[in-house]
């Protein structure tokens, strides 16, 4: 069921609705921001001439180096005295980047999330653990806004402890798991090891996102839980989560909270917006935001959209699963690899673990790219007790099953990215966890 009316208009009622909202944010940033009013005088635009919704390709694009140029707040277009929090990007060198809300922007937000949470099943009946991380990340206190919004009881446990996470999920007979995909699967191994079985607890549902992750990955995690898992997505400079989510009824494609933020897929080199149904890079214009409203926000992440009717109900837009980012895409021997593509196929077979890390290295003038990944804890058994019990023929099978495992990894991953790639199978607890979004690659080349 859909938690609010706006998720089930018609596409002429939703359109109406951007179109005002749209207007009422260009002449507010226009008003009220100076590096907006410059960038707009710059073009020749004035917030009149925005007549139709189409007339959004003639605003000017916002980048990360546009929030890195006016760190903190310098693209905050409320008053400081309106804001009342703030969150902050990781960011991978240097200075984050600031983000601020008002308290309608909070209020919105918690919507956009009580949305999200509806849209995965949670209701007042459920005790939501979660696993996102508080603090100046987006992901804690944006779910822990929209589980309080639709009535759940929230346990506000955030990242790490993994031992803990497991004990309140024993104790608090927790329902609702809200986490990146990989710290779950990091729980379950641990779990495992404790001799907990998670389909025995009252587990039923969680929310996944925060990093990219794969269609396989969701199903091993079901699996594993016995649960649905829906995923979610967002990012700090639009809200944080809850830009999109996705529903249990289909959980094919996430619907975008498109009359808070509007989207467009652009060509990620000319910047030309793309069809319907066109791969590119996501764009968001945040229509009803006030205390750091963003026009035309490149995300570089990539996705596509559909407006094909969808079983739940709602007539939000979908986008499609992000597959990578097109500037953490690798670029290897010419060709784009993304590491979710190695992932799918790490995924589907058996005796590995979902934990890999993707390394690029530069060898002479040539990229070359290994792939180190886990072995499960049952293939390291076998492969130990082949050892010892066997005589030497055994342990020559036993090698060569090794080996063919590696050849096995080696031709899907070629198959799938197009390019060969050295396999290293490494014990299981060897790669480091990650208490939040996972790493999972490592760029030697820029040493
Ligand atoms: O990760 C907000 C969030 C919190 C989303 C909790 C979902 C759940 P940032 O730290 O600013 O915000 O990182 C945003 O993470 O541009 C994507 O590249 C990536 N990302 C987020 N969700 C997904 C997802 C939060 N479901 C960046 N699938 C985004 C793939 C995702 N990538």
């Amino acid at each position: 069921m859909a938690w609010s009316q706006e998720e089930t208009i018609s596409r002429d009622e939703m359109q109406a609705l951007q179109l005002k909202r749209l207007q009422e944010t260009v002449s507010y940033v226009y008003e009220g921001n100076r590096h907006y009013r410059q960038k707009l005088d710059a073009l020749g635009i004035k917030p009149g001439d925005i007549k139709s919704l189409d007339d959004i390709k003639n605003l000017p694009f916002t980048t990360k180096q546009d929030l890195r140029d006016n760190y903190p707040f310098n693209l905050f277009t409320a008053p400081p005295k309106d804001i009342i929090e703030y969150h902050a990007t990781s960011g991978t060198t240097g200075k984050p980047i600031a983000v601020g809300y008002t308290r309608k922007d909070i209020d919105i937000w918690s919507e956009a999330m009580a949305r999200t949470c509806a849209g995965a099943g949670i209701t007042s009946d459920d005790v939501v653990q979660n696993i996102f991380g508080y603090g100046l990340f987006t992901g804690g206190l944006g779910a822990h806004y929209g589980a309080l919004r639709v009535g759940a009881g929230v346990i506000p446990i955030s990242g790490g402890n993994t031992q803990k996470q497991i004990m309140l999920m024993e104790d608090f007979g927790t329902t609702a798991l809200t986490s990146t995909p990989s710290f779950l699967v990091h729980i379950h191994e641990v779990g495992e090891q404790m001799g907990v079985d998670f389909k025995k607890l009252n587990l039923k549902r969680a929310i996944c996102g925060a990093e990219p992750w794969s269609e396989s990955m969701r199903h091993s995690i079901q699996d594993k839980f016995g649960i649905t898992v829906c995923d979610i997505y967002g990012l700090s400079e639009i809200t944080g989560p809850g830009v999109s989510f996705e529903c249990h009824e289909e959980q094919n494609g996430l619907h975008i909270n498109e009359d808070f933020f509007y989207p467009e897929i652009i060509d990620p080199d000319t910047g030309e917006v793309l069809p319907a149904g066109a791969e590119g890079e996501l764009v968001f214009t945040t229509i009803h935001k006030y205390g750091q409203p963003l026009l035309r926000y490149r995300t570089r992440d990539i996705s596509s959209l559909s407006y094909e009717t969808c079983s739940c109900g709602r007539t939000l837009v979908k986008m499609a699963r992000v597959t990578g980012r097109s500037d953490d895409m690798l670029i290897i021997r010419g060709v784009n690899v993304y590491p979710s593509q190695i992932e799918a196929v790490i995924l589907r077979r058996e005796g590995v673990s979902p934990h890999y890390m993707v390394i690029v290295e530069r060898k002479g003038a040539m990229d070359s790219l290994r792939v180190k990944v886990e072995v499960t804890e049952e293939f390291m058994v076998k492969a130990a007790a082949d050892i010892l019990q066997g005589d030497e023929f055994d342990i020559l099978e036993d090698v060569s099953a090794v080996r063919s495992k590696k050849r096995n990894l080696q031709q899907d991953i070629k198959d799938v990215i197009g390019i060969s790639v050295e396999i290293q199978l490494v014990p299981p607890g060897s790669i480091a966890r990650s208490e939040g979004k996972a790493k999972r690659i490592e760029d030697r080349r820029k040493d």
